[in-house]
């Protein structure tokens, strides 16, 4: 079973898009297993943010993912890495398919709403980077028999 990193945005939290996004996420059927509503200091937006430093967003994505809360959470399921990547659609929203998230709720690639981890290994290590074990939760669905083959 995959897990990834899934962040609501400042722009996602203060568009109040919340419950919106999360609920594409329980209608597909994937299983939410952590979630924190916090303010992200400029180290761990640099740590998660470490491959695009010296481009020229760079800056600009640090002062955005700092500027006000996001909603980070840990979502489980088969295939999750693809299956929310597809739900939030490509990373700038006017290339974004229609009914995904970023078609659906932006603009501008600089106000993308929401973070999805982009491979199983990444979905690993940012899980880990943003939870500690102790804040992920092992609970049981009962109509998992009725999502899951
Ligand atoms: P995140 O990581 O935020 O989910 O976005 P993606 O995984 O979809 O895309 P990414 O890593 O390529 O980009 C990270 C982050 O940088 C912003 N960005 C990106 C930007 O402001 N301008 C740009 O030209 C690019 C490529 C948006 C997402």
């Amino acid at each position: 079973m995959e897990r990834t990193l899934v962040l609501m945005k400042p722009d996602a939290v203060q568009r109040g898009l919340i419950g919106e996004i999360i609920g594409r996420l329980e209608n597909r059927g994937l299983r939410i297993i952590g979630a924190k509503f916090m303010l992200v200091n400029r180290e761990l937006a640099e740590t998660h943010y470490a491959i695009h430093k010296g481009k020229p967003f760079y800056k600009g994505l640090i002062n955005y993912i700092t500027s006000s809360p996001v909603m980070a959470m840990v979502w489980e399921g088969p295939n999750a890495v693809a299956a929310v990547r597809q739900t939030m659609g490509a990373t700038k929203p006017i290339e974004a398919a229609p009914g995904t998230v970023r078609h659906d709720f932006g603009l501008e690639v600089g106000r993308n709403l929401t973070h999805a981890s982009d491979t199983v290994e990444n979905g690993e290590k940012e899980v880990a980077l943003w939870f500690s074990s102790k804040e992920l939760v092992n609970w049981e669905r009962t109509i998992d028999p009725w999502i899951l083959e």
